[in-house]
């Protein structure tokens, strides 16, 4: 599980808190296994994921040594003549009962994730996000913010810039807080998921689905669209910055400046000032 880790100069010292350098998880060349939990959902669906791999494991061991023992005990040369019964009801009884048994303990802490995946309690803060083809836009309903991020072209990537994963407005959200999260698309269905924090949620046109987040550590995180939706859906990244709560009021405050001396905040005039009106056709 070796997991290579990049230092992230947080573009928090762009709000001028004097940031730390953050340390998030992000895909890596080669990189096997879960990213590194960094929410109490992702950390459920690692422990999950490594009881179930256990269990897959022991039940692989015990087929090929089984398969195995056959081979060679019951092999033409030591066992020339073979025997000819057919059925053996307590075998088939028991072979049946047990995988239906493995199964049923495995629904069980399966189910229950998945109901505290989709619970949201006494949510501190509400962010909605829109699935366009091919970029993601994202509003803060209570505070009247909204924005696009787009992809970062290879040729603009700043160094230390994942290629295909910056984007170029960040959504911030805050460490520690339980973040509502309602998801809706404009055109197809798209689906909005960041691994290390556990999320995966599809986004239906003319439907809001929502789930939630709770980060657990200051960081840059990434994440992808992850249902096919057209031709440029690798290039729709998701780069989330979490921030302790003092930045990310000072980030609230200065965002909604910024909406109050523009013009009114109107989703889908930001969207073709930020991404030209060309953007749904020549993304790379
Ligand atoms: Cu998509």
């Amino acid at each position: 599980m070796s997991r290579t880790v990049r230092p992230v100069v947080s573009s928090a010292l762009l709000l001028g808190a004097g940031a730390t350098p953050a340390l998030a998880d992000q895909p890596s060349p080669w990189g096997l296994w879960l990213q590194e939990a960094a929410s109490p959902t992702m950390h459920q669906i690692s422990a999950l994921n490594a009881t179930i791999t256990t269990i897959i494991l022991f039940i692989l061991a015990f087929v090929f040594i089984l398969l195995a023992y056959i081979c060679v005990r019951f092999h033409q040369s030591r066992n020339p003549v073979p025997a000819r019964f057919a059925h053996n009801a307590p075998l088939e009884i028991l072979w049946t009962l047990t995988p239906v048994l493995i199964l049923v303990l495995i629904a069980f802490p399966s189910f229950r994730l998945l109901y505290a995946m989709d619970r949201v309690k006494d949510a501190d803060l509400t962010l909605k996000i829109t699935g366009h083809q091919w970029y993601w836009s994202y509003s803060y309903p209570d505070q009247n913010v909204a924005f696009d991020a787009n992809l970062v072209p290879e040729d603009d990537l700043k160094p230390g810039e994942p290629r295909l994963l910056a984007t170029d407005t960040h959504v911030v959200l805050p460490v520690g807080d339980t973040v509502r999260i309602q998801t809706t698309a404009d055109d197809v269905i798209h689906s909005w998921s960041v691994p290390a924090l556990g999320v995966k949620i599809d986004a239906f046109p003319g439907r809001l689905n929502e789930t939630w987040v709770k980060i657990e550590k200051p960081g840059i995180y990434f994440g992808q669209c992850s249902q096919l939706c057209g031709i440029n859906h690798g290039f729709m990244p998701i780069e989330i910055e979490a921030v302790p709560k003092e930045q990310f009021t000072a980030w609230l405050q200065s965002q909604t400046a910024k909406s109050s001396s523009a013009a009114p905040v109107n989703p889908a005039a930001t969207t073709l000032a930020a991404a030209g009106a060309d953007n749904r056709t020549d993304r790379p």
